[in-house]
């Protein structure tokens, strides 16, 4: 375990993580890292602490944690101990050196983005990112001095003309949402080194379990938890795995504490805990589905294009297979009869449920469009590269048969 993590956390969580073998596997961590039964109880799952504030021993000692001499807990906005033990494992799992959780994933981005640039820095963005990403980019920073530019990252040497001493940050999806265009994180992470960029990462499409941008160069992965991490539609959550512990600190006591106060609920916690334990194995069940389910939707004829990483065909595929460890759960896919016909499916599904979100158990279909990208005028979404007929998949962990027969009567209801 890095130093730098165990600088952040308190006592009794410093010696669970000593007793923490290291090189423990994915799972092993998500479901051990850092909780000891024995100092709980013999409670075969953590605590919930539920409490907002924590008593001071004496007066000094309080003093003494808001100063930053002494590690306490004094205030559930700032730190807590069922939220530490979340934070420990993420940034194990994301192989960082700490990591900071929220209330939601854009708790975490603008947290995040808020700390890491002033009026007159500029931020590079790929052209394609997920409705409310964009909207805090254009609308929410811009107003306030920041310079926000939108460059294709797809191909990078558009970001090596685009970037200045200027740029702070460069930030980019991969696969972005909703049309799976893909960023090679390395190339991109090289370019923005050299001009003293950090560079942001959301890796919410993936997980760590998919894909570690962090051992690929970048400096910050941020996540909306709500989705694969939580895994049941349960729960809305964010968090942010940090490369430098420095970085961390400073959005914890900013960008958290001052800036959103999007903190993360301890019950919240306990549920995106449980959701890490599963996480590996239910990540291969959504990829196996999804790999079948996309392969079915490529061979047919009323289907313009399947955007699937673990297509052959698909035009990024070679650095999917670099970059990914799997595929992942997510597609999307137009009709040749463009938006009508996509609706038209989308209104035939019996199973595969109409709603935004996605890494559920359940499938879920959507119209980026008209749903999570109607942030962006109809031309911006043309600019982005988002198109009107675009139909996003969540496959979601059902018996791939049934979602396979779900989506061909879907399909034989568009020709009728
Ligand atoms: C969606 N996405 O359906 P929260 N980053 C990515 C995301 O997909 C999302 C966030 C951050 C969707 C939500 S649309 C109203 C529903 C790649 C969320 C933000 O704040 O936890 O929702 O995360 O694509």
């Amino acid at each position: 375990m890095p130093d730098t993590i165990m600088k952040s956390l308190p006592a009794d969580l410093i010696s669970a993580v000593e007793s923490t073998p290291p090189q423990q596997g994915f799972s092993t961590r998500a479901i051990h890292l850092g909780y000891d039964a024995m100092q709980h109880n013999g409670a075969l799952i953590p605590p919930i602490y539920t409490s907002s504030t924590f008593a001071f021993p004496d007066v000094a000692y309080g003093g003494r944690c808001f100063s930053g001499e002494e590690q306490g807990y004094f205030y559930t906005r700032i730190a807590n101990p069922t939220l530490a033990l979340l934070e420990a494992r993420l940034a194990s799992l994301e192989g960082g050196s700490n990591a900071v959780v929220f209330g939601s994933g854009m708790g975490a981005i603008t947290a995040t983005l808020w700390s890491m640039v002033e009026p007159g820095d500029e931020i590079i963005c790929d052209v394609t990112l997920y409705g409310c990403t964009f909207s805090f980019f254009t609308h929410g920073l811009a107003r306030f001095g920041v310079k926000v530019r939108f460059v294709d990252m797809s191909a990078p040497h558009e970001l090596a003309e685009a970037i200045s001493e200027q740029t702070k940050v460069v930030y980019f999806e991969t696969p972005a949402n909703p049309n799976m265009r893909m960023v090679d994180i390395e190339m991109i992470s090289t370019i923005a080194a050299k001009h003293g960029a950090k560079v942001v990462v959301d890796n919410t499409y993936c997980t760590p379990y998919l894909q570690l941008p962090l051992s690929l160069g970048a400096d910050v992965c941020v996540h909306s938890a709500t989705k694969y991490f939580g895994g049941h539609g349960d729960l809305t959550a964010g968090a942010a795995v940090f490369k430098d512990a420095e970085l961390g600190n400073k959005v914890r006591l900013f960008g958290l504490k001052d800036m959103t106060g999007a903190v993360m609920s301890a019950q919240d916690a306990h549920l995106v805990m449980r959701g890490l334990k599963t996480l590996a194995l239910r990540m291969d069940r959504h990829c196996d589905s999804a790999e079948t389910v996309a392969a079915m939707l490529a061979e047919q004829d009323m289907i313009a294009d399947v955007y699937y990483p673990g297509l052959p065909q698909f035009k990024q595929h070679a650095l999917a297979k670099r970059q990914m460890r799997r595929f992942g759960g997510m597609i999307a896919f137009e009709f040749k009869g463009g938006m009508q016909a996509g609706v038209k499916f989308m209104d035939s599904l019996k199973l595969v449920t109409r709603a935004v979100s996605l890494g559920d158990a359940e499938s879920l279909a959507q119209h980026p469009a008209s749903m999570t990208h109607s942030t962006y005028t109809p031309e911006q979404r043309a600019a982005h590269g988002i198109s009107d007929g675009l139909v996003r998949l969540s496959v979601g962990l059902e018996d791939v048969q049934d979602i396979l027969a779900d989506i061909r009567q879907a399909l034989a209801a568009v020709n009728k």
